[in-house]
């Protein structure tokens, strides 16, 4: 009944202006308030600390500002991690995809064998190796999962990783060649938005959340607002068309809700400099207060 709030105002993994301001969007759209209303005990432990001054990634780096996102997400693991050791759970906002590494490290420190949903449009699943952006929000699942570079899968012990079979992606329509290729070699379940269209929603979520609760110690929600379709989600850096409906992505939480299997949650890439009358942050408190077991009755 204890949540710890960490905002994360990181944007180099998507090396776009903005998305830091994510955090304090996301409060600003009535976040405590809505929380505190169903009954919850709510510590807003601040951001942590970014470097403000933004470095045009030098010629020829593969990863574009590493050495900033490896600290900041070394703290955050850190953070999360001491978060969880006295019963809180907790509640990150970012800040860009690229702080999934740190979130998903603090929280395997307690939770050895941890599933995780992971919504987005795309599936972060790239490497150094497989990356066409450089940017480092498109390969954190995979540096929670062991792959990438050694700086990243490094972030909290290299031997604290998650099983790709306790893994699934929902709502992915944009995915690399490499990306493709990664997901099959692993085994990782994606249910595209093909698969949402042709089941729906409610059986979708039931095989998702069957999926990472089975032989696994708890569940972590990793959300990407552009999972979102643009038009219900506009202020995202990355967006693309014919996402998960606002009601679809609304009801997928209140599912996790009555499952009551989360120990942790993130809510990133909401980005205000792009957001029409911050209309994504509030999408983004709609849907963690679904999480948390609002109701419309
Ligand atoms: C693309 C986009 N696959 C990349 N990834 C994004 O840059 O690796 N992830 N936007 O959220
Ligand atoms: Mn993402
Ligand atoms: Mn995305
Ligand atoms: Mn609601």
């Amino acid at each position: 009944n204890n949540i710890s709030i960490i905002g994360v105002p990181l944007q180099y993994g998507a090396d776009r202006k903005g998305v830091d301001l994510g955090p304090d969007a996301i409060r600003g759209a009535n976040l405590h308030e809505r929380l505190r209303t169903l009954g919850f005990n709510i510590e807003d432990t601040g951001d942590l600390d970014v470097q403000r001054r933004l470095e045009t990634p030098k010629e020829g780096e593969k990863l574009k500002h590493l050495q900033e996102i490896v600290r900041v997400n070394t703290e955050l693991c850190d953070k999360v991690s001491a978060e969880m050791a006295r019963g809180q759970f907790p509640l990150v906002l970012g800040g860009d995809h690229s702080i999934a590494i740190g979130t998903i490290k603090g929280v395997l420190q307690h939770v050895k064998r941890l599933g995780v949903i992971w919504f987005d449009a795309h599936t972060d699943v790239n490497t150094h190796e497989t990356t066409f952006s450089g940017n480092i929000h498109g390969m954190s699942l995979a540096a929670a999962l062991g792959y990438g570079h050694p700086d990243l899968v490094g972030i909290g012990g290299a031997e604290n990783k998650l099983r790709p079979e306790n893994v699934v992606i929902i709502g992915a329509r944009s995915i690399d060649p490499g990306e493709r290729a990664f997901l099959k070699e692993k085994g990782i379940r994606v249910f595209t938005m093909h698969d949402i269209d042709r089941n729906g929603m409610k059986q979708v979520m039931e095989e998702a959340m069957e999926i990472v609760s089975n032989g696994t110690d708890g569940v972590h929600l990793s959300l990407d607002l552009d999972g979102m379709d643009p038009f219900e989600a506009p202020g995202v850096g990355t967006p693309v068309t014919g996402g998960m409906s606002y009601r679809e992505s609304h009801f997928a939480m209140e599912m996790l809700f009555e499952r009551n299997i989360l120990v942790s949650a993130e809510f990133v890439e909401v980005n205000p400099m792009l957001d029409q009358h911050n209309k994504t942050a509030m999408a983004a408190v709609e849907l963690i207060g679904s999480v948390f077991g609002e109701r419309i009755l």
